[in-house]
């Protein structure tokens, strides 16, 4: 006789039995060991106990990573929360399911909030508050305003760009902004690491996009975006914003706003807006241009097109609790506080950038104007991927990145820096300072180990290895370690 499980885990149908008959283990549910109300710590030791190591590990550590940051605890408390349950597709007042009526309200309010952070006007812009992260914010706008294989000019991903503006290589198309749209990069000037938009403009002339992209991942000098609406202009194109990484700022009102010039903006909520982790779409209403002959004024008509491409095109139920962290790290963004943040992250990454100046570093573009820092390491003979790894052990967390002029992905010349999660955990210019000092020290590691290894695979076996480097790595991580556990950290104690 065969067996199989029933979806009620303790029954079991048998196949021959007559109507396919249960025979259930227990006589009712009200046998069963398990109510739902266990704790994590009850229910799942294993998996709790790993938070809580993701949590020390952030807490002794000294994250540099420029996308991320600290959520609030209130913030991941809204997302933790019962609205997980609850199926939604559709918009506020047109949904598929019953129930939504406070669901309505939370997404309502959010995106109430949304407006009122960046100070726009419901006349002028709408927003999505739907997308589930920034590549499927991306995704959906473009599918908003494109047909598969129109055209689409974004930064280069070794430039600074993301993946999702169009990237890809000679030997592949990777994004799947590059696979159904066709797609051409624009690229930094090598020398002085600014976006080269001149060359831009003479590349739109040739290949005429439908969608300018400008937004990066790792660029730390402000984006011309009135230089590329007009570019946008010549060819009739939409100009997206992609603030990703920068939308603390903007909100804060200390850099110049992609919302005076683009028709789409794209955003995630968790890097510098440190919220919870989603995507945001915003788009412009009203007036789009005005004939110069006739006066005839044609219309913007992205509403329809973006929430209809967000849903049904590409997404099922919106994420309730998500929507709702969102919601309070938005209001979070309107407080005094914040602003007050946001100015330290950006005094913050003015001293990460002299600092490491004055020890000797090449830095891009030679500062920075926002929350990060591009650091060239080829001058000292090692790369960001060396760097990465000893920093790593180390607990001084960066990510290894491109800068002008590189040939490899894998081992990029150069290191990115972003100053918003320490700063979240109140560091202050002497702090940064003294961080740059630990990074010094793990980056004059990585420069010795280089020299007595060859390629990247023995370097990495090396410093886990050499019993002197090992020596030196747990000498620089207990100082790191013990400095970066006498700050503050945001969210829960324990997870
Ligand atoms: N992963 C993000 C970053 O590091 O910039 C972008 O999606």
């Amino acid at each position: 006789m065969m067996l199989r499980n029933c979806t009620l885990a303790l029954c079991r149908v048998t196949k021959t039995s007559p109507k396919n008959s249960h025979q259930c283990s227990v006589r009712s549910v009200a046998d069963w060991k398990w109510s739902g109300t266990e704790s994590l710590a009850q229910d799942d030791p294993e998996i709790k106990s790993l938070i809580e190591q993701e949590k020390d590990r952030q807490v002794r550590g000294l994250e540099l990573i420029a996308s991320e940051n600290f959520c609030s605890k209130s913030a991941i408390e809204a997302m933790g929360s019962c609205l997980n349950n609850k199926y939604s597709e559709g918009y506020p007042g047109q949904r598929y399911y019953g129930g939504t009526i406070i669901i309505d309200k939370i997404e309502e309010l959010c995106k109430q909030r949304a407006l009122d952070l960046f100070k726009l006007d419901p006349e002028e812009w709408g927003v999505n508050v739907q997308p589930y992260s920034g590549s499927p914010a991306n995704f959906a706008a473009y599918t908003a305003v494109l047909k598969p294989h129109d055209r689409i000019m974004g930064l280069d991903l070794p430039d600074g760009g993301h993946l999702t503006h169009g990237f890809m290589t000679d030997a592949k198309r990777i994004s799947a902004t590059s696979i159904y749209f066709e797609s051409m990069p624009y690229r930094l000037n090598a020398q002085s690491g600014l976006i080269d938009y001149d060359r831009l403009e003479e590349n739109a002339k040739l290949f005429r996009p439908r969608l300018i992209i400008a937004g990066a991942s790792a660029y730390s000098r402000l984006i011309d975006y009135e230089r590329m609406k007009k570019i946008a202009e010549q060819h009739n194109a939409y100009l997206l914003g992609d603030m990703a990484h920068i939308s603390g700022l903007v909100a804060a009102q200390l850099i110049p706003s992609p919302f005076d010039h683009c028709d789409l903006i794209t955003t995630t909520t968790h890097k510098t807006l440190r919220g919870v982790r989603s995507g945001i779409i915003f788009f412009r209403k009203g007036v789009r241009s005005v004939n110069k002959k006739t006066g005839k004024e044609t219309k913007y008509d992205l509403e329809s097109k973006v929430n209809f491409s967000v849903f049904p095109s590409l997404q099922g139920g919106p994420h309730n609790h998500t929507i709702a962290g969102v919601a309070v790290a938005l209001k979070q963004g309107m407080s005094e506080d914040f602003k007050l943040y946001q100015t330290q992250v950006m005094k913050n990454a003015i001293v990460m950038s002299d600092t490491l100046q004055a020890l000797g570093y090449k830095v891009v573009s030679g500062g920075t104007d926002n929350h990060l820092v591009l650091v060239d390491l080829r001058p000292k003979g090692i790369d960001g991927a060396r760097a990465e790894k000893v920093l790593e052990a180390c607990s001084v967390t960066a990510n290894k990145n491109s800068v002008p002029g590189d040939k490899s992905a894998m081992v990029p010349g150069g290191l990115r820096l972003g100053t918003p999660a320490l700063t979240s955990r109140r560091f202050v210019e002497s702090d940064f300072k003294k961080v740059m000092e630990f990074l010094d020290q793990g980056v004059n590691i990585a420069v010795e180990a280089k020299s007595k290894t060859k390629k990247l695979a023995d370097f990495v076996s090396f410093i886990n290895t050499d019993p002197e480097t090992l020596q030196k790595i747990a000498e620089l991580r207990a100082q790191v370690e013990v400095f970066a556990r006498t700050f503050p950290m945001p969210g829960y104690e324990d997870h």
